[in-house]
Parts: structure tokens; sequence; C-alpha cells
């Protein structure tokens, strides 16, 4: 990473354009756990060894009786420890990891605690198969790992916080917010972390890694494939668990149920969620899909049919991997629409961007088509990495145009430098309001921190490129607002 240089309300900072690249920065995570477990039967005499991988029985909640859990055998006691996926285990919070002598384990009622970890092993498991059988990636991590999950928060609420996924239980107090989406949700939250790279937290990527999170709990609950007794699959996040006594949080297939918003807006998202909720649904199944509920379309043609969740879930989670700083929504459809090609061609390709264009993200610079060959590197250039030098400036933008920040926090965008631009170039920052200051790296990258004195509301930041005689500017919408009212039930602490 380049030094940065803080500055005031307005930011001054020379670079040169030439080949100034994006920082690499949250690049996968390479945490190894050591923890090995030897995958075998009981001796013929019945004896057990320490470190034993097992197959324990569960009574679950959510889940059916009696369910299998891999569980571990060490020094006379059976443990919630996965032998097999490093770093995943259950307890409570604050707690050491559930032990005992049997390996049956709950008792099926929503308020204990040890039946909640037996939902949260069979989910986390499930959840871990589906990445390699579905997606082919190797674990949470990418990299072979899981990571610890805690029950028992005194609190109507569940969250990825980095580390761990913590779990709570519902408003009337019947049951653990642990079923196969929300507990997918937690673990799919750190597979978003741990995909491509650091996002750059803007609205759009907040935005963006929460649906991420809802498809990847929704996948979860797919691979399952419960019968309709049981928590069978669906588009719904949080229909087992009732959080707050109103049943689902949010419908995919059309999030305005709840209060998210189906259709993109590129400034201020009247609520975040949602949008890429709707275009998976689209994706997957279509707008109006045998036996199960219609989608809307905010624009495009009407009608729209699927190419099954499989393939979407595929297309989607290569785009995921191609995520980098400044994540937006015309970022996620140039990447997705490029995996679909790469993975099937033409006509899920085709169906890619219908979907994104009916979640009103129009077609993108740069996106691949179908009647010629992708194009070379030069025929799609990044402001930033010109191709050749030029002696003048033509424009300058900014990715994402709009972001939102709660005070005390901040936020990071893309400069971008019309193609070509290869001379010096002054950038600077103006207009911030009173508390925030702005602070431009050699890569482009601007950081906007804005203190916790900084009163909410929306301000226009202008950045100005001058280069000999000549000067572009561009503005950004700056949201200074509070929580983000999905952080009640299934984030991360921070967020609100
Ligand atoms: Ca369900
Ligand atoms: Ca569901």
């Amino acid at each position: 990473m380049n030094p940065k240089t803080t500055l005031g309300a307005f930011a001054l900072l020379t670079v040169v354009a030439m080949g100034a690249t994006a920082p690499a920065s949250g690049a996968e995570a390479t945490s190894t756990v050591s923890r090995h477990a030897t995958a075998r039967s009981a001796g013929t005499d019945g004896s057990l060894s320490s470190g034993q991988a097992l197959l324990g029985s569960g009574n679950s909640h959510f889940n059916g009786n009696p369910v299998t859990i891999q569980t571990t055998y060490s020094a006379g006691l059976y443990s919630l420890k996965d032998p097999t996926r490093p770093g995943l285990s259950c307890g409570r919070l604050n707690g050491p990891v559930f032990t005992k002598t049997t390996d049956t384990w709950g008792d099926g009622t929503g308020t204990s605690l040890e039946t909640a970890c037996v939902d949260v092993m069979f989910a986390a498991q499930k959840h871990w198969d589906m990445l390699r059988n579905w997606l082919g990636r190797n674990g949470v991590d990418g990299a072979g790992n899981s990571y610890p999950a805690v029950v028992g928060m005194n609190d109507v609420n569940a969250y990825w916080d980095g580390t761990r996924a913590v779990f709570g239980h519902n408003s009337a107090h019947t049951k653990q917010l642990t079923s196969l989406d929300v507990v997918g949700w937690q673990y799919g939250r750190a597979v978003y972390e741990m995909s491509g790279s650091n996002d750059g937290n803007g609205t759009e990527a907040q935005d963006l890694s929460k649906s991420a999170a809802d498809i990847f709990g929704t996948l979860t609950e797919h691979y399952v494939n419960h019968p309709l007794a049981l928590d069978e699959p669906d588009y719904l996040i949080g229909e087992e668990v009732n959080t707050v006594g109103a049943g689902p949080l949010i419908h995919m297939y059309n999030p305005s149920l709840t209060g998210y918003s189906n259709c993109y807006n590129s400034l201020v998202p009247p609520l975040p969620g949602g949008a890429q909720d709707h275009w998976f649904y689209l994706l997957a199944e279509g707008t109006n899909p045998p036996g199960k509920p219609t989608s809307p379309v905010c624009a495009g043609p009407s009608t729209l049919t699927g190419i099954g969740i499989r393939k979407a879930a595929r297309i989607f989670y290569l785009g995921l991997q191609r995520k980098t700083l400044g994540w937006s929504y015309g970022r996620a459809r140039v990447a997705t629409v490029q995996a679909a090609k790469n993975l099937y061609g033409c006509p899920e390709m085709n169906a890619t961007k219908a979907a994104w264009t009916a979640i009103r993200v129009p077609a993108q610079v740069g996106e691949p088509t179908c009647s010629m060959p992708t194009p070379p590197p030069s025929a799609t250039p990044s402001p930033t990495s010109p191709s050749g030098p030029s002696s003048s400036l033509s424009g300058i933008t900014v990715d994402p145009p709009s972001a939102r920040v709660s005070p005390g926090g901040s936020t990071t965008v893309q400069i971008k430098l019309s193609p070509g631009t290869a001379q010096q170039v002054t950038l600077s920052a103006g207009g911030s309001p009173a508390g925030t200051t702005v602070s431009i790296d050699q890569s482009t990258t601007a950081t906007i921190n804005v203190s916790a004195s900084t009163p909410q509301g929306t301000y226009t930041i202008t950045f100005v490129a001058t280069s000999g005689g000549s000067t572009e500017t561009t503005h950004f919408t700056l949201i200074v607002a509070g929580e983000d009212r999905r952080c009640l039930i299934n984030d991360h602490p921070g967020c609100g």
C-alpha cells in the first residue's frame, strides 16, 4: 500500500497517472489451523482414540431428528468440534465448546443452547459441503478452514464479527437464530469478505455484502433440500426463526414486501439491501417460475426465464472472486457477465445481463458480448492504467459515485482518469463537511474519514484533476447517516 497523505477540507496530491494501480489490500486470508483428526471408526474392540472423528447424533430444532453431525472424541469426552472442517466448533458465548460423555446432543427445543449448536453444526457443515460441491471452494476461507460459532447471545441478533459467528434468539424467546439460512448467512458473510479483494466498504459494497450473505444462506437451504415438513428450500431469509415476529426478513423475489429495494438506485438507495437478492432470483428462477413466486421487473423486458439456482450460484460466486476496491453494482454486473460467459456461454451470459437490466443496472462499459471475441485489455481500458501517453486530460470520475458513512466511519473511492492520460496530474478534493477529511494516495484512492462530530446529512465533495492547462471536475455524494436497519437482525455489530 502506498503511503497516504491526510489532508483537510481541500486535499491536494500530485500523482503520476501512468501505471498507477489499485492497492492490493484485503487479499484472501491465509490463516491456518493446525488441529487435525483422523476420520476413522472405532477400533474392533470399540475403543476410541483421542482426536478421533465421529458422527454424532443430534436432536435438532430446525433440521429434523436425528441429524448426523461430525464431532470429536478426546480424553474421555465428546465435543462439538468438527474434525474435518478445521476451526468449526460450537459453544456458549464466553464459554467453552460443548462437551459431554455421550455423542448424542440436544433435546429439539428452541430454547436449548445445546440444541442450537446442533443446528449450527449441521448448517455450517452443509454450508461447507455446498461451497465444495457446488462452487468448488475449499472451506469458508478458501484455504481449508472454517471458524467457531457461539450461541446464547442475549439479544435479538446474529452476526459475523470477522473471527466467529454469534447467534442470539428471536424476540419471542422461543427460538435461537440458528436456522439453515441464518447460519449460512453468517458464514456467507465470511466467504464474501474472503473473496476477491477489499470491497472498500462504500454504500454499494455494504449492500452487496448483505445480499451476498442472503444468497449464501439460500444456497445452504437449497443444498440441504429438506422436505416441506422441515425447513424446505425457498428464497426467504429467516422464515423459520421469525426474528421479530413479522415473518421473513426478506423475500428475495420481491424485497419491497419487507421494505427493501427491488431496484438499483445509483445515488441514494431508499433502503439498503434487496436489489442483488432480486437479481439472483430473476437469474435463477425468472419472472414466472412454475410453483414458485412471481417476481416483478424494474426495467427492460417483462418476462425473464431462469437458468436454475446452481448455474446462477456459480456465476454469482465466480463474479464475487473478482471483487475489487469500490465494489459496486456496475462492477458486479461486469464480473458476473464475464463469469457467465467463461462458465457456460452466450445464453447464460445474456440471462445474466437481462437479470441485471431488470433491476435497473444497465449495460456497463467493457462488459463482454457474444457477437465477438472478448475484447483485449486495450479495448477495455482502466482509467488508472492508461494504455499510452497522451497530451490531454479529458475526464475524471469517481467510483462509486456515492457512499453512506456513519459518523465516526470512513469509506474509500477510486478516482478514475480518462483513458490515455499519462502525464502528471494533480488531484484535489474540496467541499467536504466540517469534521471530515479526504486523503488521496498514489494509487488514486481517496479515503474519506467522517468524524463523530460531522452532522448527518448529504454533501457533495468535488474532485478536481488538473494537468497543464486542463482542469476536469467530478462530484461525489457523501451521505452521513445512522445505522442500517438490517443491522437489527443479522449484521456485524460495527454496522450500526
Ligand atoms: Ca426454508
Ligand atoms: Ca429460507
